[in-house]
């Protein structure tokens, strides 16, 4: 038999076949980047054939965050997952999660590490991770992010290696791999300013866990941005605008505190918008996700340096990164979620924070998962980690969606990710709403006035009007009203389209 440092080379297939029926797999992979590439679709074929023959076979997957159409929509096509953790963006999954055929756990990102090693979802099986080197004394040099492979390697029974030879080697310069002991026993983490690196560039192992090493040769696959919208832009003016006279009127008017961003396209047009704003001093990111936008802005020196957990990169952008190491090797650290997304270090080092909601409510309740509160889009991602610890907190979304019969802008979300107290500036393409210092009524009226579409306005004064009086004004009869009309005509107001 092949061997790779001496561990036994398979085929995709045949490692498929050494995980049996109803396994729990914890996988490499923050949205595609460094997700595992040949052991998905094989496992889907795997399932497809038991399945063929009248036999049950799902298992149950962990991984960092989202991954690629050749993982999620692989196996959920083959109904190969009876359990998900803890974050997906599929649409053949998304269907299944929301036809309860598939058990999703959508949590808090920087929670995952922390349960996952003390047990709370049972043993881990296998762990199936990509690397783009493993060596016979234990270490594992990672590909584009870093997620939760150190502890699936940790924690897993058998670990399958996936070496993906078309990652640049050179990217453990930029990984920081740091494990953090159990409660009671940990000590303050020593990343004191976003480019600190506390651990070291490989994850570890134990090689007699190794059943076997699948190679690959094969890029990350994330898909292209659509070219921001007029919206889009719209809502990057008011968020440049307003950090621009935010910044103006501080005492230290040249120091930025570092900035987060989420996913989605929203996002990027936001990042790119900031980045691009001439009046706007260079800043570090301390994020999650570094997605295509922030790459221009290291190049040009308007992003200093950035901490992230993943390089969400399409292949033209990676290629760039890979032609150029000298230059962006010092300027990126890759950690595991944990620590990108770590509460504490976002507090200590004052992040802005910049997610983006499906829709929001006149007090600044924020929904961004749960369509009408019940079907689920992608999950809540690290947008909480962030949030909740935010030095500024920002929520952004168009005002309305399909064509004007969604209003963002609603009298009760129906499902809450970031509530009230963790909001602290919404925006839409119509403007942006300082919600710091206000009431219930005057977050009401700021979010009615500036952020709500002009077409949804008179409905929610009316539903104001309406409602009985308390600290925070509510008609329960007609909170849902927008999202019933919404399910029953099509359209939250039918009168309108
Ligand atoms: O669907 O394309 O079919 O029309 O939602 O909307 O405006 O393109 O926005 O790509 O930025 O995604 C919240 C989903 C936004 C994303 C969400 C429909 C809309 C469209 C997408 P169509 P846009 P984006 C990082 C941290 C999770 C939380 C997070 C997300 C589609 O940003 O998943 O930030 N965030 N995590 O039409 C029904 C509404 C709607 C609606 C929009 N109110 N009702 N449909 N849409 N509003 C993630 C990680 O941690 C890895």
């Amino acid at each position: 038999m092949n061997d790779y440092n001496g561990y036994p080379i398979l085929t995709a297939d045949e490692a498929a076949n050494l995980i049996p029926n109803g396994t729990t797999i914890g996988f490499s992979g923050f949205s595609p980047a460094g997700a595992a590439k040949a052991l998905p679709p094989a496992i889907a074929r795997r399932a497809k054939e038991r399945h063929a023959a009248g036999e049950p076979y799902q298992v149950r997957v962990f991984t960092g965050a989202s991954t690629g159409p050749h993982f999620d929509d692989a196996l959920a096509e083959a109904n190969a997952i009876s359990f998900r953790a803890p974050y997906q963006s599929s649409m053949a999954l998304r269907k299944q999660i929301n036809a309860q055929k598939v058990e999703f756990v959508d949590m808090h990102l920087s929670h995952v590490t922390q349960h996952v090693y003390e047990g709370f979802y049972g043993a881990i099986d296998f762990a199936v991770v990509e690397a783009s080197e493993v060596t016979r004394d234990g270490r594992a040099f990672l590909t584009t992010s870093i997620g939760v492979s150190p502890t699936y390697l940790k924690k897993a029974q058998k670990i399958i290696f996936e070496i993906n030879r078309h990652h640049n080697p050179r990217l453990r310069e930029m990984a920081d791999i740091a494990y953090l002991p159990s409660p009671p026993h940990q000590d303050s983490i020593a990343i004191h300013a976003p480019m600190i690196k506390i651990g070291w560039p490989y994850a570890s192992f134990d090689p007699d866990k190794v059943i076997g090493i699948v190679e690959t040769d094969e890029e990350d696959h994330v898909s292209e941005f659509s070219e921001p919208t007029e919206t889009h832009m719209a809502i990057a003016r008011h968020v440049v605008d307003f950090v621009l006279a935010e910044l103006k009127a501080s005492p230290s008017p040249n120091a930025l505190l570092p900035f987060q961003s989420g996913v989605g396209n929203v996002a990027n047009a936001v990042m790119s918008g900031l980045g691009n704003s001439p009046d706007l001093p260079p800043f570090y990111m301390y994020s999650e996700v570094l997605q295509d936008a922030l790459i221009d802005l290291i190049e040009s020196g308007k992003i200093l340096g950035a901490s992230t957990c993943s390089l969400t990169l399409t292949e033209r952008t990676l290629q760039r990164i890979y032609q150029n190491m000298d230059f962006f090797a010092p300027r990126i650290v890759l950690r595991p979620q944990e620590l990108s997304n770590n509460p504490g270090i976002v507090r200590r080092l004052g992040v802005i924070t910049m997610n983006t909601a499906l829709e929001f409510d006149i007090y600044g309740n924020v929904n961004s998962t749960h369509v009408c509160g019940t079907r689920m889009m992608n999950g809540i991602g690290g947008s909480g980690d962030f949030t909740r610890n935010a030095y500024v907190s920002f929520f952004t979304c168009p005002s309305t969606a399909k064509g004007g019969k969604i209003s963002a802008v609603v009298p009760m979300a129906t499902h809450i990710d970031h509530s009230e107290h963790s909001v602290q500036i919404v925006a839409t393409e119509q403007g942006l709403a300082d919600l710091r210092g206000l009431g219930p009524m005057q977050r009401a009226e700021a979010i009615i006035n500036n952020c709500a579409h002009p077409d949804y306005r008179p409905y929610l004064r009316e539903y104001l009007k309406s409602s009985e009086k308390g600290h925070i004004r509510h008609n329960l009869k007609r909170a849902f009203e927008l999202h019933c009309n919404l399910l029953e005509h099509g359209a939250m107001l039918p009168e309108l389209v």
